[in-house]
């Protein structure tokens, strides 16, 4: 009697650890795609490489707006332009929040930037 409670206990503290490895193990592997951070009024790294057909993830650290687009700023004037090959890009984040940008399907070189700050420029590299 005794014996089959303890058996029956052991299997399921047995399955407990797989379930729960199995976890971190999920966890631990799921594929994020590239992110680009953003603070007060700049991107956190200037450029970031993308492989072809992958989205590209911005994420907004501080409690800022940013309105992303196509462009770029050439000292404080700003230069929209859409290269051919990259996805148009208008996105808005309100602060504290992410939004997946793309996908990038044609290798090239792409500048994004921030129609808000001056000198906000992010620069794509999809290969
Ligand atoms: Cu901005």
């Amino acid at each position: 009697m005794y014996k089959k409670i303890l058996v029956g206990l052991l299997l399921f503290g047995l399955l407990t650890v797989i379930l729960a490895s199995c976890a971190i193990y999920d966890e631990a592997t799921v594929a994020t795609g590239p992110e680009v951070h953003m603070s007060g009024a700049s991107f956190v790294k200037s450029s970031i490489t993308v492989k072809k057909g992958e989205m590209l993830t911005l994420v907004d650290d501080v409690p800022v707006q940013h309105i992303i687009k196509n462009g770029t700023w050439n000292g404080n004037t700003p230069q929209p332009k859409t290269e051919r090959g990259a996805p148009t890009v208008d996105v808005t984040y309100n602060g504290n929040d992410s939004a997946p940008i793309g996908p990038f399907n044609t290798a090239g070189t792409y500048q994004l930037y921030c129609t808000i700050h001056p000198g906000m420029n992010l620069t794509v590299n999809v290969q």
